[in-house]
């Protein structure tokens, strides 16, 4: 009751999934240019970078806990002098970023991104040397305003109502702890897990917060971690089979329904998320009736362009998501099935991949879909 009072605040769902750095704008400045020596023409220094390196185990948090002013300045070019014509350059400044960082100017264009450890980008440059073009005055460096937008990097995302059994997912399938529990908004960040297999491949998977219907108008956690799920190349919906309801004062949602509110969501984050291959699991099947209800439910989840005319205009959405497969399991019960839905995972994102591939041989193409034919027959 304690946490359903915290969720149902003035009547409106508002847990803060702020605390989770995911963005943080920070201040930088190149160093100024040295003084040039006219008696001699002697040029100073450059003024040295700032430049953001990716680096693993760095996250924004520890970032703004070193650097709690948020300010990075490089050092200063040094002056022409008798001694030294050409005046020692200014010292770089690096930040170690996290991989995953996009970098963006004031006006929300994007500078680059660093996706790969040890990847970099210089944000700002140093001053010009004094030279008899500046009448051999240092120049100084403008100060700018960069946003460091973190978007996780993962294989799969998974994407479910609260309390749909996301973590405890994440839980089985991987080594990673996220914390479980029976009331929704359990998770306020993003958990990263590996899929580990016999042969070493690993694949990653995140585990969100919870999403839920009116999310696009800040009701819950909001939609903003959906953007954890833009770079992944699987969508895997989580839906409880049971259906989900808030509270006494919001109306039930069936496990149907939910897949339908969860991609009108992701439609109404950005519709292009709807092209990612995606899969379905619909968990808790060890509740009582749950093979009744999913005997009931399972084509219309398969074909959801069959049942979304149904619903009221505003919880319909214009384009469905395509489902390469979908699966009923017990995330907390049934480890045979979990380790069928690794293996499973494996072979849709491998399929996927080859899809993509242009030069890839029809022959292989022709292969991977004999292999998925039986188990997802809507396949292209
Ligand atoms: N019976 C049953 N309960 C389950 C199963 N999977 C999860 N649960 C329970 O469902 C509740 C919610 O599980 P979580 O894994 O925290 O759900 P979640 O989707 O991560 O929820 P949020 O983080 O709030 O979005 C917990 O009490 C779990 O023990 C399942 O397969 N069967
Ligand atoms: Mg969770």
């Amino acid at each position: 009751m304690v946490f359903l009072s915290r969720i149902l605040h003035n009547g409106r769902v508002r847990v803060s999934y702020r605390k989770f750095i995911d963005s943080l704008r920070i201040y930088v400045r190149g160093g100024s240019g040295g003084m040039g020596f006219p008696k001699y023409g002697g040029i100073g220094g450059k003024g040295g970078s700032v430049i953001v390196v990716a680096a693993e185990g760095v996250t924004l948090k520890s970032l703004l806990d070193k650097n709690p002013t948020k300010r990075f300045v490089a050092g200063n070019g040094g002056n022409s002098h008798k001694n030294r014509i050409l005046g020692e350059p200014g010292a770089d400044i690096t930040i170690p970023v996290p991989v995953g960082i996009t970098v963006l100017n004031d006006f929300d264009q994007v500078l680059g991104e660093l996706n790969t450890d040890g990847s970099s980008l210089v944000v700002a440059y140093g001053g010009a040397g004094g030279n008899p073009l500046t009448q051999y005055s240092g120049q100084r460096a403008e100060p700018l305003s960069v946003k460091l937008d973190l978007k996780l990097i993962a294989d799969v995302g998974l994407v479910g109502f609260p309390n749909a059994g996301k973590s405890t997912l994440l839980r089985a399938i991987s080594r990673a702890k996220p914390e479980v529990a029976s009331y929704p908004f359990t998770t306020l960040r993003p958990n990263i897990g590996v899929l580990e297999y016999s042969d070493h491949r690993q694949i990653t998977m995140a585990d969100l917060p919870g999403l839920i219907e009116g999310a696009h108008m800040n009701i819950g956690m909001g939609h903003s971690f959906l953007k954890h799920v833009e770079r992944t190349k699987l969508l895997l919906l989580v839906a409880d089979i049971q259906g989900f309801q808030l509270g006494p004062q919001y109306p039930y949602r069936s496990c149907l329904d939910t897949v339908v509110l969860l991609n009108k969501e992701l439609e109404l984050y950005r519709d292009d998320l709807l092209d990612k291959p995606a899969m379905l699991v619909v968990n808790k099947m060890d509740v009582a009736e749950a093979q009744f209800k999913y005997d009931e439910v399972k084509d219309k989840l398969r074909y959801l362009a069959d049942v979304v005319g149904d619903y009221p205009e505003e919880l319909r959405p214009e384009r469905v998501l395509d489902f390469t497969e979908v699966m009923a399991i017990s995330a907390d019960t049934d480890p045979i099935g979990v380790e069928k839905l690794k293996h499973r995972i494996r072979e849709v994102l491998d399929f996927h991949a080859a899809l993509k591939q242009k030069d890839v041989e029809t022959s292989v193409i022709a292969t991977l879909r004999a292999q998925m034919a039986p188990k997802g027959p809507q396949m292209l």
